[in-house]
């Protein structure tokens, strides 16, 4: 054995003695008798399998103010000022802003990522750019790229022919945003082709689905019914959701059956939608989240995202996935002790499994030793503090390493 971690703690609170060699983790026991050539003994820390950032949109990454900064706070706002910052996009600036981000979240424990790379303009840059930084990164951490048509894939004429170029790149999974089409039709239409692109070419789905205060955009019944006849539901994720939250109740729960029958996966970025919804509103204000609480008690699988790290959406944004879940906790009033430590598995375990990763993630012996190591006891006390990720081991290597802040009283 390589390494031993000793005296950790694993989220659901049992002690554990986690040994490492060859990049995979090879003894998982309260108490490991053997020795090896390294041991770290972690006092009762908690450990964790990494963060999954399920949703990010890496190419749109630290280019807050370029050329403007978004003065209404609106998705829409956000758009148009992307539509100029991405005229002058190079391979270069893409790939450094994106390693940039990745490396901002990797030191706080993400080592898995699902990015979406905007396939509405004619060169596909920002495609092209994430592909290469998916290769270029793959030893240290796990990118996955949906190609997101962000002025829609009836925006313009040729759209449809970049996304499908885009996959022959090798997209893994496809985009689309049904909300922002110009029509009800158009919006309709687009899922169903997104669902008939994923079937020619094996891919996974990931859309940007009613991102808008609108009780009317009701496009997630069609991917769930799409998902349902396809039998793609555990491959099909639907982002944002923000008009769930502003669905009457009759509808929500007519609603709720379909998408318990679909099985398709969910994922909620509070930090950004809590401040870009509502905008059209006064008072009372809606928090434009979606309704994250009750497809978590449905059973449905949820993730979280971060969305945005300083883009023309979110000035803010700290690639701290405890940030995110702490968001949640609060808009989504997941305040129970089931409910946080359930935010805390929506950055972990859930993410995991909207990105499909299958058997390679979690903490078991055989699996790759990809781990971290928090300066907490427990998901709870990990949110609540947004506690240091003191550890980040990647394929059985320790990649990063962080103290935590020092207090001193004179
Ligand atoms: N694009 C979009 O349509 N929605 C978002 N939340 C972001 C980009 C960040
Ligand atoms: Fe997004």
């Amino acid at each position: 054995m390589e390494l031993i971690l000793r005296d950790g703690r694993l989220p659901n609170g049992e002690s554990i003695d986690i040994g490492l060699d060859h990049g995979s983790i090879c003894a998982l026991e309260p108490h490991l008798a053997a020795s090896a050539a390294a041991e770290i003994t972690l006092g009762g820390k908690l450990v964790s399998p990494p963060f999954v950032e399920s949703h990010i949109h890496l190419d749109s990454a630290l280019t807050v103010g370029q050329p403007r900064w978004n003065q209404s706070g609106t998705l829409f706002e956000g758009i148009e000022i992307w539509r100029d910052r991405k005229q002058s996009l190079t391979l270069d600036d893409v790939k450094a802003r994106a390693i940039a981000t990745l490396k901002l979240q990797a030191q706080q424990g993400v080592l898995f990522v699902r990015s979406h790379a905007d396939v509405s303009e004619a060169n596909l840059i920002a495609l092209k750019a994430l592909l290469e930084v998916r290769d270029i990164v793959k030893d240290w951490i796990t990118v996955q790229v949906v190609a997101f048509p962000q002025d829609g894939l009836y925006g313009s004429p040729g759209n449809l022919e970049l996304m499908e170029e885009a996959l022959k790149l090798g997209a893994d999974a496809v985009g689309g945003i049904p909300h922002y089409e110009m029509t009800r039709e158009d919006g309709v239409e687009s899922v169903h082709h997104i669902f008939e692109l994923a079937q020619r070419y094996d891919r996974l789905i990931d859309i940007h689905c009613d991102e808008i205060d609108d009780d009317q955009s009701r496009f997630l019944e069609v991917v769930a019914a799409c998902a349902v006849r396809s039998g793609l539901g555990s491959r099909t994720t639907a982002s944002h959701t923000t008009a769930f939250a502003s669905y009457n109740n009759a509808y929500a729960f007519k609603l709720m059956g379909l998408l318990a029958r679909s099985q398709i996966n969910f994922i909620a970025n509070p930090l950004i939608n809590i401040t870009l919804q509502g905008r059209t509103d006064t008072y009372p204000k809606r928090r434009g989240v979606t309704r994250v609480k009750e497809l978590w008690q449905q059973g449905l699988n949820v993730s979280l995202g971060h969305d945005c790290v300083q883009d023309p959406w979110y000035s803010l944004g700290s690639g701290n996935m405890l940030d995110v879940a702490s968001m949640a906790v609060h808009v989504c009033q997941m305040t129970g002790q089931a409910e946080i430590a359930a935010c805390f598995d929506m950055i972990t375990t859930n993410g995991a499994k909207t990105l499909a990763l299958g058997e390679s993630y979690g903490l078991a012996v055989g699996k790759p030793a990809n781990l971290i190591v928090l300066d907490a006891d427990s998901p709870y006390d990990a949110i609540r503090r947004r506690a240091t990720v003191t550890h980040v081991f990647s394929h059985g290597k320790l990649l990063v390493q962080t103290k935590p802040p020092e207090v001193k009283w004179e």
